[in-house]
């Protein structure tokens, strides 16, 4: 299942409190996952937010990867047209936003916004 932390932080503590809490950064290994989370932002979220997701390329520049789960970031098809585009000072961390269709965007790991945990059940 999914939490949407309306509480804002930037990735590294979002990431950190998904962990305090038993669960990680949303990692969307496939489309259909990808699909079900954002029909999940569309109906309970409002209009203005960004998220977090696990999305990184922090050890690797343009490697990206789900952090805290070992499986590929075979995502690559939602990114937004443009993105990612490690503008700035580079941009590491993906979130996902209604503004941009909640295409994937790459953007500054230190800004803050709200983020999305996934508990898994096994
Ligand atoms: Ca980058
Ligand atoms: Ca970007």
């Amino acid at each position: 299942c999914y939490l949407f932390w309306r509480e804002k932080k930037n990735w590294h503590r979002a990431r950190a409190h998904c962990k305090y809490h038993g669960s990680h950064l949303v990692a969307m290994e496939t489309t259909a996952e990808y699909d079900f989370v954002v029909a999940l932002l569309l109906k309970t979220t409002p209009s203005y937010g960004v998220w977090w997701t696990a999305a990184n390329d922090i050890a690797r520049e343009r490697s990206w990867k789900w952090a805290d789960v070992n499986r590929p970031f075979t995502l690559s098809s939602k990114w937004r047209r443009g993105e990612p585009s490690n503008s700035f000072l580079g941009e590491d961390c993906g979130d996902l936003r209604r503004t941009y269709g909640f295409m994937l965007n790459d953007r500054r790991c230190s800004l803050t916004s709200e983020f999305i945990c996934e508990y898994e059940y096994r």
